[in-house]
């Protein structure tokens, strides 16, 4: 009898201990697991995720079963997706240092020599001194830098002088804007220019683009690493591509080791060496703050490829989908010009116009909002356990903040897919706002885009310059861009055609030519 009382006592505590359990999962007020979509031994949620969809839509659809925030495994690694500004801003700002880690993947240690950059690189106090050290050096020759505006603008008008010798032609503006934007970012990373048809720079072309259409896409191998040992055509060309940008970074490191002067700082890879002398002089322990750093050549060289990475793709980016927008929008176009006129006239734009052309900022704002450059962030990784509302995580969680749903939450946004500069105006059109929380184009706490304020310059001086000249169109026949974009580390537009008609001011030399 004793035996039976004792089993159902033993019973009873089970089912408490279950009851309670399954109380606390299910509480509003304790900590509990996210939703979880359907995942199996192994290859994860890789059913659930097989969709038409780029992943950035996917995520967002999934909000309406699952939830804003809700994880997912891919293969044996526990992904949260965020898709709420709420979220967002506690993974990147409140408990950013918590979740300050990046995940380590096949493509991105290709590309970085195994997180030696600033972008994909984990957490550490390496990490932290690099950043430091290219946010100074970015410092130094960005905004208050009065060399930049002019290095700027030099481009934007030999830019704007091919677009006179090719006026009215159907033209691919792509190559046009990456040489430009390039020699902007070269200019600042090696205080050099490339000429069109130089070797190095065709070479460049190609490389950016191998990497871009094969680095940190979570293409399979990036979940499965195992896949490595099968024949890969990605694989193979992110290594051609990275062997290509490696060499001619190497050939400008040296150049510049051969002629460093402590004297001289003469761009942003004198900043990085002066550094690192000087840490190898002085005792690294100090500068870092917390433990010994390593400033490596690899450290060094990896600094600048992100720079220089980041500082083309991203700018090109934006401002071929600013120019489609525009396509699709003459009345935007129109309006930018109307203003253009009135502020500026026949003078060329500078930096200090920002505050006056507030249609054109508005209409930056919108691009930027409504075609996030990176949909999904690059990946944070939680360093610790912690939560996330009332959200457990785990430590070694990957988080995904899906920048498109903030981007389009139809509670945030009037209308969301439609392309309307003026919800960044104020009332009467004469200066800025930002109208929802939901709005993080270059992400935000302690790893927010380095290149933020060089970036605002480059896109407001570029469209400045083209806009105070040309006229933007759709050559006659052909079926205007696309607005759908290529998902990859960077959303990108997809090719197409552009007239860049001279307007009446200029073509009749009312103002001097550019
Ligand atoms: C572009 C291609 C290249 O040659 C080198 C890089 C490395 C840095 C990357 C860059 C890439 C794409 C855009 C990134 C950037 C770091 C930050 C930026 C991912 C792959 C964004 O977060 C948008």
């Amino acid at each position: 009898m004793d035996w039976v009382l004792c089993a159902c006592v033993c019973f009873a505590l089970v089912l408490f201990l279950v009851a309670f359990k399954l109380k606390c999962r299910t509480s509003p007020h304790g900590p509990r697991e996210p939703p979880h979509l359907p995942s199996l031994p192994f290859i994860g949620s890789l059913l659930s995720l097989r969709s038409a969809h780029p992943p950035h839509v996917l995520f967002q659809k999934l909000q309406e079963k699952y939830g804003q925030t809700y994880s997912l495994m891919m293969g044996s690694h526990r992904v949260i997706i965020v898709n709420q500004h709420c979220h967002a801003k506690e993974v990147l700002l409140k408990k950013g240092r918590l979740f300050a880690g990046r995940p380590r993947t096949v493509t991105t240690d290709i590309l970085t020599r195994d997180g030696k950059d600033i972008a994909f690189g984990d957490y550490s106090a390496t990490w932290k001194f690099h950043r430091k050290l290219a946010h100074g050096a970015l410092c130094m020759f960005g905004e208050g830098s009065a060399s930049i505006e002019h290095i700027i603008c030099t481009q934007a008008q030999s830019l704007c002088s091919i677009l006179v010798d090719k006026a009215e032609a159907s033209l691919d503006f792509s190559p046009e804007l990456t040489r430009a934007v390039t020699n902007v970012v070269c200019s600042l990373c090696f205080n050099a220019t490339y000429c069109r048809g130089d070797p190095d720079f065709e070479a460049m072309l190609l490389y950016s683009q191998g990497i871009v259409d094969t680095v940190a896409k979570d293409s399979l191998v990036d979940i499965f690493p195992w896949l490595q040992i099968f024949p890969n055509y990605d694989l193979r060309l992110l290594k051609q591509c990275v062997s290509i940008r490696d060499q001619l970074l190497h050939k400008k490191y040296e150049e510049h080791k051969a002629t460093y002067s402590d004297h001289l700082q003469r761009d942003l890879m004198d900043a990085l060496l002066r550094a690192k002398r000087s840490a190898e002089n002085n005792n690294t322990t100090e500068m870092s703050g917390e433990g010994s750093v390593d400033l490596s050549d690899d450290h060094i060289l990896m600094t600048v490829g992100d720079i220089f990475g980041a500082g083309v793709e991203t700018t090109v980016t934006v401002l071929r989908w600013a120019i489609i927008y525009l396509i699709h929008h003459p009345e935007v176009q129109k309006r930018i010009q109307e203003e253009l006129d009135s502020k500026l006239g026949c003078q060329s734009p500078r930096l200090s116009d920002r505050g006056s052309l507030p249609h054109l900022e508005a209409t930056i704002k919108e691009v930027l909002r409504i075609r996030p450059v990176a949909p999904l962030l690059i990946p944070h990784v939680a360093l610790c356990d912690t939560s996330l509302g009332n959200f457990k995580v785990q430590k070694g969680t990957r988080v995904i903040i899906n920048l498109w749903s903030l981007h389009h939450d139809q509670k945030e946004w009037k209308h969301p897919e439609r392309f309307d500069p003026a919800r960044f105006l104020n009332s009467d059109g004469t200066g800025l706002v930002i109208p929802s929380p939901s709005y993080l184009p270059f992400g935000a706490g302690i790893r927010v885009c380095l290149g933020e304020s060089l970036a605002k310059m480059e896109l407001f001086l570029f469209l400045a310059w083209i806009l105070q000249r040309f006229t933007l169109s759709t050559p006659p026949g052909q079926p205007p861009p696309l607005l759908e974009g290529k998902f990859g580390v960077v959303l990108q537009p997809a090719k197409h055609k552009v007239t860049a008609i001279p307007r009446p001011s200029w073509k009749t030399n009312t103002c001097e030519a550019c």
